[in-house]
C-alpha cells in the first residue's frame, strides 16, 4: 500500500501523507491530524533547543505536582497545551488523554469554533481519540539529554464496549463516559502512532499500520523529509537497555537472562553491551536503528514498572511491531492489554525479535 511512496526518500511528510491518503481514502482524515502533529513537533523542538538560553523562560518547575505525583516542569505544561491546541484545531478529535492531564479531556464536537458548545461532544466531525505524552523524559532537558513526544491515535468508537459503571456513570449515553471509554482502548485498536525525538536531529517516526517510517526535520526547509523508509529492526543484536540499578529487585527469569547476556552465554552466544539514557523515546529509537531490547521491568517496588500503558507502552509497541520487532510484558503482548485506568503502568520489553523472545522464553520456563 505504501510501495509507491516508501522508497522516495526526501519526500516531505506532507507529500507522503497526501500520497498515502490518495492511495487509501480512509486515511484522509488522519492526514489532517498529522498536519497538526507535525506543526506541534516543530514548535516543541524549538522550545526544547532554546530552553537553555538565558532569554528563555521555559526552564525549571511549574510549581505543582501532576497526576503522576511528579514535579511538573514548565516545559511539560507548555508542550501539553501546545499539542492539545494543535489537535483541537483539526476539528476531528472527540477526546484526548495526556500524561499531563488528570483525566481525559473531551472536546466540543463541532469543528473548533466560537460556536462550539460543551454539550455537543460527539457529532459528525468527531473522528478520533488521541493519547500522548507531550514531552517524555522532560527531566533530562536541563542536562541536554534527548527527549521526545509520543502519540497514539484511535478511531472514536461511539459503541465503546466498556463497562460504563466502572467509569462512574450508569448512563451509557453519557458522552463524557463515552469519551473516557475511548481512551481505554487496547493498543490493537490504534490506527496510527508516532514519536518525535528531539536529539542530534529531530526525528518523526510513525506507523499507519503498514510499516514504520522515519522522517528527519530539515531545518533549512522547515520540513520533515523521509529519511528512513520502511524501518526494519535487526532480528537480533547485542544491546540491552534497562535501568540496571533496579537489578536486585527484578524477578529471577529476567535476572537469569541478563546474567547470560553479560556472560555471553545467552541464546545468541553474544557478549551484550548496555546502553541506557533514561529517556524512552531515545532508547527506543536507538533500539529501532541498532537492534536490542529496551525495557522497564516490573520489580518488587513497582510490580507494573514505571511506563504508562496508554500513551507510552501501546503507541511505542505499535511502532516497534510494525518495524518487525516484538513488545511484551514478559508474559503478554502489550498491544493486547485493555487498560482499566488511563494512567495505569505496565512492564514492557520491546525490540529485536530474537532477543525479546529470549525474555519471553525465560518467563515461560519459570511459570512451568
Ligand atoms: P528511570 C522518563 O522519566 C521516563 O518516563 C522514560 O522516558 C524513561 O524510559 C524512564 O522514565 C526512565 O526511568 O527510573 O530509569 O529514571
Amino acid at each position: 500500500v505504501f510501495d509507491e511512496v516508501c522508497d522516495t526518500t526526501g519526500v516531505t511528510l506532507k507529500r507522503f501523507m497526501s500520497e498515502v491518503a490518495m492511495l487509501n481514502p480512509e486515511l484522509d482524515e488522519i492526514k489532517v491530524l498529522f498536519g497538526a502533529i507535525e506543526t506541534a513537533c516543530k514548535a516543541i523542538t524549538n522550545l526544547v533547543k532554546r530552553s537553555q538560553l538565558p532569554s528563555s523562560e521555559t526552564l525549571g518547575f511549574q510549581g505543582n505536582i501532576n497526576v503522576q505525583g511528579e514535579q511538573q516542569k514548565k516545559l511539560d505544561v507548555i508542550t501539553n497545551n501546545l499539542l492539545k491546541r494543535a489537535l483541537r484545531f483539526t476539528g476531528r478529535l472527540g477526546v484526548l488523554a495526556s500524561e499531563e492531564e488528570d483525566a481525559p479531556v473531551s472536546i466540543p464536537g463541532a469543528p473548533y469554533s466560537a460556536g462550539a458548545t460543551k454539550d455537543v461532544l460527539i457529532d459528525a466531525g468527531t473522528r478520533y481519540c488521541a493519547v500522548f505524552d507531550p514531552l517524555d523524559g522532560s527531566s533530562n532537558v536541563d542536562a541536554g539529554i534527548p527527549t521526545g513526544t509520543i502519540i497514539g491515535i484511535y478511531e472514536f468508537d461511539e459503541t465503546c464496549e466498556i463497562d460504563f459503571s466502572s467509569l462512574g456513570s450508569e448512563d451509557s449515553e453519557d458522552q463524557e463516559a463515552l469519551c473516557l471509554a475511548n481512551t481505554l482502548q487496547p493498543g490493537n485498536n490504534l490506527v496510527a502512532a508516532a514519536y518525535c525525538l528531539y536529539s542530534s536531529s529531530t526525528f518523526l517516526v510513525l506507523t499507519l499500520g503498514a510499516g514504520t517510517f522515519g522522517f528527519t526535520l530539515d531545518e533549512n526547509l522547515g520540513e520533515f523529509v523521509l529519511s528512513h523508509p520502511n524501518i526494519k529492526i535487526p532480528e537480533e543484536s547485542a544491546i540491552y537497555s534497562f535501568n540496571e540499578a533496579n537489578f536486585n529487585y527484578w524477578d529471577e527469569p529476567l535476572k537469569a537472562t541478563v546474567r547470560n547476556w553479560k556472560a555471553g552465554t545467552g541464546a545468541s552466544g553474544k557478549q551484550f553491551s548496555s546502553r541506557y539514557i533514561g529517556s524512552m523515546v531515545g532508547d527506543v529509537h536507538r533500539t529501532l536503528m541498532y537492534g536490542g531490547v529496551f525495557g522497564y521491568p516490573g520489580d518488587e517496588k513497582n510490580p507494573n514498572g514505571k511506563l504508562r500503558l496508554v500513551y507510552e507502552g501501546a503507541p511505542m509497541s505499535f511502532i516497534v511491531e510494525q518495524a518487525g520487532g516484538i513488545s511484551t510484558t514478559g508474559t503478554e503482548r502489550v498491544m493486547d492489554l485493555i487498560p482499566e485506568l488511563v494512567h495505569e503502568r505496565t512492564p514492557v520489553f520491546m525490540g529485536s525479535r530474537n532477543d525479546v523472545q529470549e525474555i519471553i522464553d525465560g518467563y515461560a520456563a519459570w511459570q512451568q
